[in-house]
């Protein structure tokens, strides 16, 4: 009974034709459910669906890891990850499995269609926006190109919030994406690990008469492994994402019971089970608070714990552990892992210093996603102490040879021995987590060109210095299987009749699709595809705003966390320079426009939330004005993430991309609209740079300062007011705005937006505002003519294929984890 399953006994177990999908459905709705199919509601329908596709994948995934174990050579990736944004799971799992007809025809058996239950599926929100995403895009192309991979995170049990939208502002109501049951993953008890925190170090003399470390802990954390099965593209290989939950060790605290005190037995429950409960809604500025490091260190413990565990059942030894894994940092959310695995080969397996620091900088590399100052993490030495006494330690060891270093190669250079410490001493003595990465990592690398030049020119200068090769660049990416094959059916399906179906996993396929873009009647499906697309929008405006919008104007679409730098209020200004032109003259000939914008702003950014409020009440101005007569919409779509993603990218004619130079690291969204046609209207920011270099200037409407001149700006002294008093165009806007028009009911509302613009504007919105709108301007003529419009689209699609996730992998696998596919 030990010997595992025949290919034909696969087959008629999980079987991929309609018939046996439609058993597979029946069979769970009936003996998992108690279900009968024809009174079976959304979700019992959705449930079976679910789990009979997770039996196929898991199918997949039992073979990938049989395949490890006869191949204790492979090397595997470990991303580490604080947040995955996995999205909607159904849908993209089918068109893995290459399922999805077949389902659609299975379903036809049942009460309600497959597209149904797409449409009901909750996704999992366990992350803020790119740098989640991300992970769970690098995840999907990892198992595609058949790389063995674990993604290690936490199980929050809230993810980020849901946004409503109450009377133009935005309303925080918790995530409970588990309430319906999730069918995705599988929980392993039987592989918990345990987490501790808090007490006191001891020395004392091993039995080799070896000085160790003891660490007596005061509080002890269950992790809970839940996995998800990551299939890839139509291969074989099968990963996972492995989630981590905490939960409170039961015999722990038997004290206080048995003293009567069950109400303090419980409250000790309760608190350890706190760590996994809710995410940090916060992107880009970190919160310093204790529950956060406890959060990063639990999960990491929990994911090098269980590196080490299964590296040693494989055969492997202490001192080998970098020759299975090879471990990347999501950002510094992860950087404990650096003391962690130190402390473990240390402390637990009794590696000397040197072999062990070894092993540690030959096993992560850290990527860097930003260079704001303010989400730069730091953790103030006495809580860090107070939670990881032996971490500390440790940190302090590594610092010290650091600086020892240092001053070999910088004799007398106290001032570069003070910025390259792992403690900055200015104020309150902290820990600076990007310096621990940098130090603890064998390969550093920045998410886009410029990015990563900026990463080496400033933040991280003297560490270029010292490590020249140890600093890369590695451009993000996204996958196109989600992005455009699950999405936009419609034009991957003009794409395969033109070119084939190679492309979503050979993404630089689509050039061929040059050779169509003078083609009248590419060009008029190419066009016939957006329009429904649209159309597809529309009726989703309507529904969740109440307002209506016409498919034939231009889309013009803003979607990605609200916050200063990337500068929502740029194209507010914009809009609000439209709407004076018409109101001056309602005869005036404009392009049509939709002006559509979405996203989540931290619970705590007071400007952010109030930037939510300004598009709304611009919309509740214009959208019903007569004078305007339905020639410019203004749309805040509510709750944007993953689903509603699919949704927008589609259907967009313009994607703003319009950051301050230098601010953006990346971006990814700017990569998901040119992969559906998008033109984007953008700066010299992140990787825009990069699409403009790939799809040509004349396809692109680049505008404002670069980051070079933004920086000799300031250097000089900006006084945005000289540009307010100079410029009446807008003047007139930011007037309006503080008149108070669009908030009668509280004339000085928008006072701290416009004072932070006249006096301050840090990001530079009102240096860029005339080059933004005479940009705009470009935009409307090249709409105008829709012949050329379509041949630009066509062309950005063509020439996106840089931006494939595939392709960011291959460069990690290549240049950072030197790790090769497994193939089944
Ligand atoms: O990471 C994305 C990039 O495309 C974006 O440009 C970048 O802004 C984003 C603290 C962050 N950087 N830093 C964060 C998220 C959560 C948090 O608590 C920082 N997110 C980014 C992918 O590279």
């Amino acid at each position: 009974a030990a010997e595992s399953l025949s290919d034909a006994e696969h087959r008629t177990r999980t079987g991929l034709d309609p018939e046996s999908l439609r058993r597979a459905v029946r069979d769970h709705l009936f003996y998992f459910q108690g279900r009968h199919p024809a009174t079976a509601s959304v979700n019992d329908c959705y449930l079976a669906v679910a789990y009979a596709v997770r039996d196929r994948l898991f199918q997949h995934g039992v073979q990938s890891l049989d395949l490890l174990l006869h191949r204790p050579d492979a090397r595997i990736v470990a991303y580490l990850s604080a947040e995955f944004l996995m999205g909607p799971q159904l849908a993209a799992n089918l068109v893995n499995l290459g399922i999805l007809d077949a389902m659609r025809e299975a379903m036809t058996a049942f009460p309600h269609d497959l597209d149904r239950l797409i449409d009901h599926e909750e996704e999992p929100g366990l992350g803020n926006g790119g740098l989640g995403r991300l992970a769970a895009c690098y995840l999907d192309s990892l198992a595609t190109l058949e790389v063995p991979a674990i993604g290690y995170g936490i199980r929050y049990e809230f993810g980020i919030f849901n946004q409503q939208i109450r009377d133009g502002w935005q309303v925080e109501l918790t995530d409970k994406w588990l309430h319906l049951g999730y069918p995705w993953e599988i929980a392993r008890p039987e592989r918990a690990v345990e987490v501790r925190f808090g007490g006191t170090t001891e020395g004392y003399t091993d039995a080799d008469g070896r000085y160790r470390v003891r660490w007596n802990a005061a509080e002890i954390v269950m992790g809970v492994p839940h996995d998800t099965p990551i299939l890839g593209y139509r291969v074989k290989t099968c990963n996972l994402l492995r989630l981590w939950r905490a939960e409170a060790v039961q015999s722990f605290d038997f004290a206080s019971f048995n003293v009567g005190e069950y109400g303090r037995a419980v409250e000790q429950q309760v608190s350890t089970e706190t760590i996994s409960k809710v995410l940090y809604p916060n992107d880009a500025s970190p919160q310093g608070k204790a529950l956060r490091l406890k959060q990063q260190y639990f999960f990491v413990s929990c994911a090098i714990q269980d590196m080490l565990r299964s590296h040693i059942r494989f055969g492997g030894t202490p001192d080998t552990f970098h020759h299975r894994w090879a471990a990347q940092l999501n950002d510094t959310h992860p950087a404990v892992a650096v003391p962690e695995l130190m402390r473990l080969l240390l402390d637990e397996h009794g590696l000397e210093w040197d072999a062990a620091w070894e092993v540690t900088q030959k096993t992560f590399g850290y990527t860097n996603h930003t260079l704001l100052p303010e989400a730069l993490e730091t953790w103030s030495v006495d809580l860090f102490g107070a939670l990881l006494p032996r971490h500390l330690e440790i940190v302090y060891e590594i610092n010290r040879r650091l600086v020892d270093g240092v001053r070999r190669v910088y004799p007398g250079d106290e001032g570069r021995v003070r910025r390259m410490s792992l403690i900055d001493e200015s104020g309150r003595r902290s820990i600076r987590m990007a310096h621990l990465a940098c130090a603890g990592s064998h390969a550093v690398n920045g998410v886009a060109a410029l990015h990563t030049d900026l990463l080496k020119t400033q933040v991280l200068a003297d560490w270029v210095a010292m490590r020249p090769d140890r600093f890369h660049n590695v451009t993000n990416g996204v996958t196109p299987r989600r992005f455009m094959v699950v999405s936009n059916p419609g034009l991957s399906g003009l794409i395969t009749a033109a070119i084939g179906d190679g492309w979503p996993s050979r993404l630089e396929a689509l050039r061929e699709l040059e050779r169509f873009a003078d083609d009248p009647d590419f060009r008029a499906r190419w066009r016939d595809v957006k329009r429904e697309n649209k159309q597809r929008l529309a009726a989703a405006i309507e529904q969740r705003t109440g307002i209506v919008v016409y498919p034939d104007s231009l889309f013009d679409v803003q979607v990605k966390r609200i916050h200063e730098y990337k500068r929502q209020h740029l194209n507010v200004l914009h809009l609000l320079t439209l709407y004076r032109r018409l109101k001056a003259d309602p005869s005036l000939d404009i392009v049509p426009r939709t002006v559509v914008f979405g996203g989540k702003a931290a619970p705590g950014y007071f400007i952010a939330k109030l930037m939510i409020k300004l598009v709304t009440a611009v919309g509740a101005l214009v959208n019903d004005d007569p004078d305007v007569r339905g020639r410019l919409k203004v749309v805040f779509f509510p709750n944007f993430n993953v689903k509603v993603g699919q949704i927008i990218y589609p259907a967009a004619d313009l994607s703003e991309q319009i950051s301050t130079a230098g601010q953006e690291a990346s971006g990814t969204g700017n990569m998901k609209f040119a992969l559906n046609g998008a033109i984007t209207i953008g700066t010299l920011d992140g990787a825009n740079i990069e699409i403009r270099d790939e799809v040509g200037p004349e396809n692109f409407f680049l505008f404002g300062l670069t980051a070079d001149e933004v920086r000799l700006r300031k250097a000089a002294g900006y006084d945005p007011r000289a540009v307010y008093e100079s410029n009446p165009v807008l003047r007139g806007v930011i007037d309006l705005i503080a008149s108070g028009a669009l908030s009668p009911d509280d004339p000085s509302r928008f006072r701290p937006l416009v004072d932070g613009l006249l006096w301050h504007d840090p990001f530079m919105v009102l240096a860029d505002f005339q080059a933004y709108v005479d940009c705009q301007a470009q935009v409307d003529a090249l709409w105008r003519d829709g012949e050329a419009w379509t041949r630009a689209s066509i062309l950005n699609v063509a020439r996106m294929g840089k931006f494939s996730s595939d392709r960011s992998i291959r460069d990690y696998c290549e240049r950072i984890w030197h790790v090769e596919p497994v193939r089944a």
